[in-house]
């Protein structure tokens, strides 16, 4: 590690690989003496540091002090709880370098992506400030003379957030900040590629959290699927488990918490396309296109996987975006040339292979790029070439959600058909069309149009707002969080009927009484 690592993990609280693991010593994080993880980064192979693990009686012990603590923490008036976000959110302001710069490291995205994570955190932390003051329930008209009826919202409790290695801190933010301010507690389990961003949040925080006196509000849980993962989907005392992955993690998460008749919100797979109409501003579709498929090596939920082209100007779309890609710098995402890094790991790397490989077996012909790219001085990372590969929709192996840069190309005569291969997929999250009609447009976002959560006109499948409520339908999971008022599924609702009359009048009319 050279000097500026250990700079940035010792700004973190982090121990640099040869000093030992990096324990649980601070408010909300515990782990176990013995077990280890290692994290090791993407851009070289490299190991970063050793955190130490927490077993089955870590977890029960950090499930008391979360049920403990919301107890408390749900009387505390909501606003109260926005300031205290506030201040994260303030953390965040002054850590921005230091954190954007460890995800790039531990997670492989470009540090202008790494620093518009920690970003999105700060727009999160904003947002909720904001909502702490309007958790607002309804009022309505008692059909009863002399009632009145409301809805209000309490804390919920518990809230369980299980994350991907692609946004190791923003969806964290997304659901313990918004919950936060609804009166909940949190237990973040990460992914275990990426337990280093968790541990420089839990410390970011935590001069906040013993200002507040909020400590087992956030809490950080790092361990296996066997001894943290499996209590949490079973554990009645969690609520709500959130869960951002992919659809088949997705489906166990959502068979076994409903099997408790938990509350979960999951955000899954997409398969997210562009439709690109013959008068659409190529110049623009071609850069939304390039940072959908190829930002972040293809790896956010969001990314975009299929080009749905209108025949009469696929040629042209297709050439120019050939040229685009063969521009795309690919190598250390430290560098600020780089606009791609990484992949995660070998795996993923594999994976994509894998994946290209099934596409040439199908039918598809790869049209640019798909192979490993290696890096002088960074041999032992994970780099890509990303590929352009032409297909047809039904190919089964463009039905499912690869994790990385391949960009499939379709194509289309009418609108009508487009449409219906867009929605030809199982999976729903993120969908646009560029065009130029209005006509195009107002189809697309018509019912008989996108079927998919987001759905945009001249704007890329990936990089959503924080403001608008964020998921997916099909096979994403349905769930919905950030923005909007996804902060509803993070309380319990509760309708109150008050009788401020001195008679007992019964509703749908009934007469019931001893005569
Ligand atoms: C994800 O990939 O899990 O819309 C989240 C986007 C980002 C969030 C992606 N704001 O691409």
């Amino acid at each position: 590690m050279d000097k500026k690592t250990n700079k940035i993990l010792q700004t973190l609280g982090i121990e640099t690989v040869n000093k030992g693991a990096t324990t649980g010593s601070i408010n909300g994080w515990i782990t176990t003496k013995g077990q280890e993880l290692v994290s090791y980064s993407p851009i070289d192979g490299q190991a970063i540091a050793r955190v130490a693990l927490a077993d089955a009686g870590a977890y029960d012990i950090l499930m008391e002090k979360a049920t403990t603590a919301f107890a408390s923490f749900k009387m505390m008036p909501a606003p109260k709880r926005g300031e205290m976000v506030r201040e994260i959110g303030n953390q965040l302001r002054e850590k921005k370098e230091a954190l954007g710069t460890l995800i790039a490291l531990e997670n492989g995205k470009i540090k202008a992506e790494g620093m518009g994570e920690v970003q999105e955190m700060i727009d999160i932390a904003d947002f909720a400030v904001g909502l702490s003051r309007q958790l607002y329930g309804l009022t309505m008209h008692s059909e009863r003379p002399l009632h009145r009826m409301y809805e209000q919202w309490h804390p919920l409790g518990v809230v369980g957030i299980i994350t991907a290695f692609n946004f190791p801190c923003a969806v964290w933010a997304w659901n313990a900040l918004v919950a936060a301010v609804c009166g909940d507690v949190c237990l973040f389990k990460p992914s275990s590629k990426t337990p280093l961003t968790a541990i420089a949040i839990q410390n970011i925080i935590a001069p906040v959290v013993d200002k507040y006196g909020a400590d087992g509000v956030f809490n950080l849980i790092i361990g296996s699927r066997q001894d943290v993962g499996m209590p949490m989907l079973n554990d009645p005392r969690i609520p709500l488990i959130s869960a951002t992955g992919s659809t088949a993690m997705g489906k166990r998460v959502g068979a076994i918490v409903g099997e408790r008749l938990g509350r979960t919100l999951l955000e899954l797979g997409g398969n997210n396309a562009i439709i690109v109409t013959e008068d659409a501003d190529m110049d623009m579709a071609i850069r939304a296109t390039l940072f959908g498929a190829v930002g972040t090596a293809g790896q956010r939920c969001t990314s975009t996987r299929r080009i749905i082209v209108q025949s009469s100007v696929r040629k042209i779309f297709v050439a120019r975006l050939i040229d685009a890609y063969k521009q795309v710098r690919i190598g250390n995402p430290m560098d600020e040339k780089t606009l791609m890094g990484p992949l995660i790991d070998a795996t993923a790397v594999a994976g994509m292979d894998q994946a290209l490989t099934a596409a040439r077996e199908q039918g598809g012909e790869v049209l640019y790029g798909g192979g490993p790219a290696t890096i002088q001085g960074l041999e032992g990372g994970f780099y890509v070439t990303p590929a352009i590969v032409a297909v047809k929709n039904h190919y089964p192996i463009v039905q499912q959600e690869t994790f990385a840069p391949i960009l499939y190309i379709i194509d289309y005569d009418s609108l009508d058909q487009a449409i219906e291969l867009h929605n030809q997929v199982p999976q729903g999250l993120s969908s646009a069309i560029f065009t130029g009609s209005m006509y195009a447009q107002e189809q697309f976002l018509s019912h008989k149009g996108s079927d998919c959560g987001i759905a945009n006109v001249n704007i890329g499948t990936s990089g959503a707002e924080i403001g608008g409520a964020f998921g997916g339908e099909k096979e994403t999971g349905g769930g919905r969080e950030s923005g909007s008022d996804a902060w509803r599924v993070y309380m319990r609702r509760q309708t109150n009927t008050i009788n401020w009359g001195r008679d007992l009048p019964l509703a749908q009319g009934i007469e019931f009484d001893i005569r």
